[in-house]
């Protein structure tokens, strides 16, 4: 370690922030790197609290087969006899990698060499089909191939950013800090088009609440707009672009009625982006995730490209990534239509790298897409799986077929650094894998910038990097010369080379300047210079671009008499995708500690229903438990839930049960966004809560959800009949023992009960009608301690604490850990006005201030009460 610490890579979002690790008295010190170009020293929530989820008692230690623990050599040599005894039988097309844009390049690179080149399939398929496959489709069809033109800068630079789709102050916070930044600097406008209102709009000029589905419509709207106003450059369409006529036609066919938005607010928009050259357009999840994703995709690309706003410093379309990873894993050719270093499945592709690999059985056609994949297992068509790095279980739509399917595959590898995932509950052969801190290698983040991930731990266990396992497989099918690399150096070099290969300009990916470098003094670097395309050479084949007619379609299923409401999906603050990691830390699980339902308050009120109370939302394919949160941030008739809960975390709460499984025709993307659902409610006859130090596994429950709190874990449960709570009250004696404590109010319906463990208090559980009043945090403090007295036991089972103890509601503040209360409470008592005196008493917001637009939120219920 150099004397300023490891300077490594964030392993959350495709923001790619540069940290620096530091040893400390009683752990480690995560900092945001000054000298990274994505962040310059700047971090978010999630990246300070890296520090919280490193505990190693939930990683995965040692390879298991069939549930014993084995060793490698053993692990190893089963996952690759039962690999081979499986295409033997029934061809190279019955096994199937599963990915993660959360892999290093290297494994990456690793997994599509063996399965392209030598097991003979294109089943290399990965989460990134959930997430950014419509802009690699759209980026191909329209650029010929999958590069993003742009660079963070040009958020500095920009004086109109539209934001499409993209909830960029939750989901790539350090951007959304410099484009906050810069508006303060010089005013840049900002856009927001998203049918949600999120905290992106508390920066927005502009607000439009599309209705879900409609952004094809109002980008055509856009293209018609520019062409009238005489915006089109025709020295660049002319000169560098094809397909202009008949997307122009296609748009001026388009309706933007359907967008639902006031005409007023379109023409504003429309004006602003005609009057302003410098645009940059961000795009995320509200445009890909959609059955017409790459044609949303395209319109976006076609007004950027007809007005030559492309390439150019502050100006041009810009995808922004989900995972650290999710680039690198679209170079190396990690998605089952491509073929590595950007290259496809055309004969002359196959054949170069083929070549290069002097591969033993070249796959010579496309692969099976995530969604068609987990379908194919369950037809039994895929019987070999080898998932890494992903969660298909939580995270695919139609996730009971998922389940399905993968329980009965007959082979189910799967390579993860977490012990108990609900992925995991499935596999025949576990692979402990290298988690954050201990990966060595290299990841590419939103804007082409190729950054080290550096170990600064030892692994835990006898946790590996996930291309030793593969190389380790490869091994003992016979293909060892080919995967034997020393190290991780070893791979991006012959990766590098590939890149090169053949290439001579004719494609965007080209690593030559990397061959020969120095692998562990790599500092942060973008392939493809700044920015891309400002030439007007593209890498089609006569190298110009091509705009792509386009039409506006709804969502495969829309609302109707049975199914009246539309669900969303996404992201909250402080949570990372299924929770294996960001669950672990309490004060990133305080922000929204179980998930809410968002719906408009005239909803609440049509269904007659009350804000906070427990609702079941049930689509044609499955069903869901969560609180109602009563919101204008919806549009009416549009509810929102959240894509992290998990079985591990909750009963019925994976929102993929509820999803269909509809897929863009072009992509093959999910349409995560827009499902049909009706809400019901919840009857409870009994709540309770329970404390405890660690989670426990619950007996079947009507609903549960637990969260990570200061010491302990907290468990809110409710049901329908008391032969629950004594089942649950068994199940507790079985766990903890019959040293226990209770007091019954039987009139009143409550119940409370403390496990001890000798003087100590081992786990308590508050049983009332309604939601049991105890303060929890403090309860939560107690777990583990000792409780000796009559009198401080007689306050346990209250469940109330001395003065002066009080819950801190949800956590606002996550860098300081300051709570909703706090806040509330110091806002009354202290009179603060602003952002920056809340800052002043309690720091809330003076960290990453992700927080701010809530704490103004706070500020403004306050002025509005008086
Ligand atoms: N905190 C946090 N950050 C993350 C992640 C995380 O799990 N947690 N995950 C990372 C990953 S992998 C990804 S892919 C990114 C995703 O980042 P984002 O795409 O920004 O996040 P989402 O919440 O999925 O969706 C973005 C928005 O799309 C809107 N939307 C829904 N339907 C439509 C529509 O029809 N049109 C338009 N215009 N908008 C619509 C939603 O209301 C939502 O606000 O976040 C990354 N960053
Ligand atoms: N409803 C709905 N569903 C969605 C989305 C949505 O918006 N709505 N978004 C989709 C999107 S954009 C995405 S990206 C996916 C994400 O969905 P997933 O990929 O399923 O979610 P993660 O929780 O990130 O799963 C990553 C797993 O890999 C493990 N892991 C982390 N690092 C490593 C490593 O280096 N090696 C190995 N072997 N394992 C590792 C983690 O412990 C975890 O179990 O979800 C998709 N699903
Ligand atoms: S913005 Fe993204 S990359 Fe940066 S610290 Fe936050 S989660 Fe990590
Ligand atoms: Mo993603």
């Amino acid at each position: 370690m150099a004397d300023g610490g490891v300077r490594t890579t964030c392993p959350y979002c495709g923001t790619g922030c540069g940290l620096v690790v530091t040893p400390e008295a009683d752990g480690w010190k995560v900092a945001g790197d000054p000298q990274h170009p994505a962040n310059f020293g700047r971090l978010c929530s999630k990246g300070t609290a890296l520090a919280d989820t490193l505990a190693p008692d939930s990683r995965l230690l040692r390879p298991e087969v069939d549930g014993r623990a084995v060793d490698w050599t053993h692990a190893t040599a089963e996952a690759a006899g039962r690999i081979r005894s499986v295409i033997e039988l029934h061809g190279p097309d019955s096994f199937a990698f599963y990915l993660s844009g959360q892999l290093l390049t290297e494994d990456y690179y690793a997994a599509n060499k063996l399965a392209k080149g030598f097991l003979g399939t294109a089943n290399v398929d990965t989460n990134s089909r959930l997430c950014m496959a419509s802009t690699v489709a759209g980026h191909r069809r329209a650029f010929g191939s999958d590069s993003v033109p742009q660079c963070y800068d040009d958020l500095e630079l920009a004086d109109l950013v539209v934001l499409a789709g993209s909830n960029l102050a939750w989901c790539h916070p350090v951007l959304f800090q410099r484009l906050k930044k810069a508006r303060e600097d010089h005013g840049t406008r900002v856009v927001v088009i998203d049918p949600r209102r999120t905290d992106c709009c508390d920066i927005a000029d502009l607000h439009l609440a599309l209705a879900p589905g409609s952004d094809v419509a109002l980008w055509n709207g856009l293209l018609a707009h520019c062409e009238a106003a005489g915006l089109i450059d025709f020295p660049f369409v002319d000169a560098h672009t094809e397909g202009f006529t008949e997307a122009l036609s296609a748009a001026r066919a388009a309706d933007t009625c359907q967008t639902g938005l006031a005409p007023a607010d379109i023409a504003t928009f429309f004006q602003w982006f005609a009057a302003t050259p410098k645009v940059v357009t961000i795009f995320s999840q509200g445009v890909n995730q959609s059955a017409s994703g790459t044609d949303k995709v395209n319109a976006i690309l076609n007004v950027h490209l007809a007005t030559a706003r492309i390439g150019k410093p502050g100006c041009g379309p810009f995808s922004v990534t989900g995972q650290p990873n999710a680039m690198g894993g679209r170079e190396v050719g990690g998605l089952a239509n491509q073929l590595a270093a950007h290259m496809g499945f055309d004969q002359a592709s196959v054949d170069r790298v083929g070549r290069f690999w002097n591969a033993a059985r070249m796959a010579s056609s496309e692969g099976l897409k995530a969604v068609e994949l987990f379908r194919a297992v369950d037809a039994g068509k895929v019987k070999a799986i080898w998932i890494m790095g992903t969660n298909p279980a939580v995270s695919l739509p139609e996730a009971d077929l998922v389940r399905r399917a993968l329980a009965k595959c007959p082979v189910v590898i799967v390579s993860d650094c977490v012990a108990d995932t609900d992925t995991m509950r499935f596999a025949h052969i576990k692979l402990p894998a290298h988690g954050w801190g201990e990966k060595n290698g290299t990841v590419t983040n939103s804007d082409r910038t190729i950054s080290r991930q550096r170990p600064f731990l030892s692994p835990v266990g006898e946790a590996r990097s996930d291309w030793q396992a593969i190389s380790a497989v490869a091994g003992h099918l016979g293909f060892g010369s080919a995967f034997a690399w020393k190290d991780s150096a070893a791979i991006f070099a012959e990766y590098a080379r590939l890149t090169a290969f053949e290439n001579g300009g004719s494609r965007d990916l080209d690593l030559t300047d990397w061959i020969g470098g120095d692998y562990d003094a790599m500092v942060p670097t973008q392939w493809g210079g700044k920015r891309m395309f400002a030439d007007g050479r593209f890498f089609t084949a006569d190298g110009k671009a091509r705009l792509v007619a386009v039409t506006a379609r709804p969502p495969r299923e829309m609302p109707n008499v049975d199914w009246p409401l539309r669900l969303n999906t996404g992201r909250y603050r402080d949570q990372w995708h299924t929770m294996t990691r960001t669950g672990l830390s309490a004060r990133l699980s305080g922000h929204r500690s179980e998930p809410l339902l968002d719906i408009n308050p005239i909803d609440v009120g049509r269904l007659n229903l009350l804000d906070g109370a427990l609702v079941r939302v049930k689509s044609r394919l499955g069903d869901y438990v969560a609180r109602l949160r009563a919101t204008t941030d919806q549009r009416p008739g549009d509810v929102f839930l959240p894509m992290h809960w998990t079985d591990r975390f909750a009963a019925r709460a994976i929102v993929g049960r509820l999803l269909a499984g509809h897929v863009d025709p072009v992509s093959g993307q999910p349409e995560s966004k827009h499902m049909p659902v009706k809400i019901e409610p919840f009857t409870a006859d009994w709540s309770a809560v329970l404390v405890a130090a660690a989670p426990l596994d619950l007996p079947d429950l009507p609903w549960w959800v637990r969260h990570a709190a200061d010491g302990a874990q907290i468990t809110e449960l409710a049901g329908d009949s008391p032969a629950q709570v004594q089942g649950l009250v068994a199940a507790l004696d079985a766990r903890f023992g019959r040293n226990r404590l209770e007091v019954m109010d039987p009139a009143r319906g409550i119940a409370r009960y403390a496990w001890m463990d000798g003087e100590h208090l081992a786990a308590a559980l508050f049983v009332g009608r309604d939601r049991p009043d105890v303060v929890r945090a403090w309860v939560a403090r107690l777990v583990g301690r000792a409780v000796a007295s009559a009198s401080e036991r007689a306050a346990v089972l209250a469940g109330k604490a001395p003065a002066g103890q009080t819950d801190q509601g949800a956590i606002v503040c996550a860098c300081f850990s300051v709570g909703l209360a706090t806040i509330e409470a110091a806002i009354r008592d202290q009179h603060l006005t602003d952002v920056a005196q809340i800052g002043a008493a309690l720091k809330a917001g003076t960290g990453c201030g992700s927080c701010i637009p809530e704490l103004k939120g706070l500020l403004a219920r306050k002025v509005a009460a008086e």
